[in-house]
């Protein structure tokens, strides 16, 4: 029988080195804002408004917290040797964008953290986590160790819980956790129909692919994490992305597509083949008629799509409906902001729209939904796991104190090789675990 379930979402907190080094070819914001200065300190202040703002509207959120960047783990086992100091300033001097890799604050993307899937659709009947390995990009393939870890600080129990490692880190098995994936079903507790969104076939040369940018997820890892997941066949969809949306800058599904409960908030570039997509949902479904939202080129042409990420909006269940979550970029692009007016007057799912400010992760390609890891948990999942990083009144206000205290207002790429600001960001982190109650996570803990 159902149990009752509810979604909460996991923000990244910004992390104290969030800056533009423009290190993601493929994301056309990343590329456009580099070596612009950025604000860490508003960027985590803004990642905390969200999540209060939700909290406040009674849907369970939770923070995931930053990691500790420049990482210097990094840059040793690259060959850089001495003191940390050293560490840096060798970095810093010859290697500079290899530096900025390492000091990346992009874990605040947490939609690429891991891939989850709720008891309700596993054979064991746990919630399953892996990991995304994020290989398409070197900043991000230092992240899933770390990110491992915080999800089993948070989620500890074994009765409830199961972690698998990241599928290997090459570009076959390429994942990018749950940027790609959305699950559609009739209630939260009920099983439900995961959406597999992929870029490429990887052992296939002859399978269509994207001309100009990367396709970042397989087909391959999509399978692998739903074999790892015990997913049964009957509930899982796997979808190949428009390889032409991946060159007008859909570098993840969740760029274009959005879903929650029973409806699929899409644009038609989304899908190579969207009928088949649509039928095989329709007919694993169950419980509920899917609400298929397709927003057409003529609506909203692509390129404006993804200069205003629309579909990078969080679609969440309110009382008499479905609230978007929309980024403050909707409003500010004409075609957008009229398409969002039209739909709530549609008489269709989506019956309000609320525009959230996230301009400092905008400009590196991340979005409201990029900022949450969707986890789905029965009562007593949530009643199981760690409950230091949910949010409320009290912790808003410890975080929002803690980046007052330990952020700075300004940062450009010169900054990074500053002894300084390693020692910050380890003193903030330090205190971080203790406020979220997590234990030793980070490596200078270890
Ligand atoms: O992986 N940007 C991230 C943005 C991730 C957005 N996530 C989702 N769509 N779910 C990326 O491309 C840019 C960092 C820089 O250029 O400084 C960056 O990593």
């Amino acid at each position: 029988m159902a149990r009752h379930a509810v979604e909460a979402n996991f923000d990244g907190l910004v992390g104290p080195t969030h800056n533009y080094a423009g290190l993601s070819w493929g994301n056309v914001a990343s590329k456009s804002n580099v070596h612009a200065v950025s604000n860490p300190k508003e960027a985590a202040l803004q990642g905390l408004a969200k999540m209060k703002r939700l909290a406040d509207r009674g849907y369970v959120q939770g923070v995931l917290p930053p990691h500790e960047r420049p990482h210097l783990p990094t840059l040793r086992a690259l060959g850089f040797a001495g003191a940390d100091a050293e560490v840096l300033e060798a970095a810093a001097s010859r290697h500079p964008s290899l530096l900025a890799a390492v000091s990346s604050a992009s874990t605040m993307w947490t939609a690429n953290a891991a891939t989850v899937s709720p008891s309700a659709d596993t054979a064991d009947h746990r919630v399953h986590f892996t990991p995304a390995n994020l290989g398409a990009k070197f900043h991000r393939s230092i992240e899933h160790p770390v990110t491992g870890r915080a999800l089993k600080a948070i989620f500890t129990d074994e009765a409830y819980f199961a972690h698998h490692p990241a599928l290997p880190s090459v570009s076959q098995f390429g994942d990018e956790g749950a940027a790609n994936h959305t699950r559609l079903c009739s209630g939260y507790g009920e099983p439900g129909v995961e959406l597999f969104v992929y870029g490429q076939v990887a052992f296939n040369e002859q399978a269509p692919a994207p001309k100009l940018y990367p396709a970042r997820q397989t087909l391959e890892a999509s399978q692998a994490i739903a074999r790892l997941h015990g997913l049964s066949k009957d509930h899982v969809v796997f979808a190949q992305q428009n390889p032409e949306a991946i060159d007008a800058g859909v570098f993840h599904n969740d760029v274009i597509a959005v879903g929650n409960s029973n409806a699929l908030f899409y644009h038609e570039m989304a899908f190579l083949d969207e009928d088949k997509v649509l039928g095989d949902i329709r007919s694993r479904l169950k419980g509920a008629e899917l609400e298929a939202i397709r927003v057409t080129s003529e609506d909203v042409p692509l390129e404006d799509a993804v200069a205003s990420y629309l579909f990078n909006s969080q679609l969440l269940n309110t009382p008499d409906g479905m609230m978007l979550a929309v980024p403050g970029e909707c409003r500010e692009i004409e075609t957008v902001s009229r398409y969002l007016d039209d739909l709530v007057r549609s008489g269709g799912p989506i019956t309000s729209v609320e525009v959230f400010d996230v301009k400092q992760s905008m400009r590196n390609g991340g979005g409201p939904a990029c900022l949450r890891l969707r986890v789905v948990l029965s009562d007593e999942e949530l009643s199981a796991m760690h409950r230091g990083v949910i949010m409320d009144d009290a912790l808003y206000e410890r975080l929002t104190t803690w980046v007052e205290a330990h952020y700075r207002d300004e940062l450009v790429q010169s900054d990074l090789g500053d002894p300084m600001l390693l020692e910050e960001v380890r003193k903030a982190l330090d205190e971080l675990t203790g406020i979220l109650g997590l234990g030793a996570i980070y490596d200078f803990q270890l």
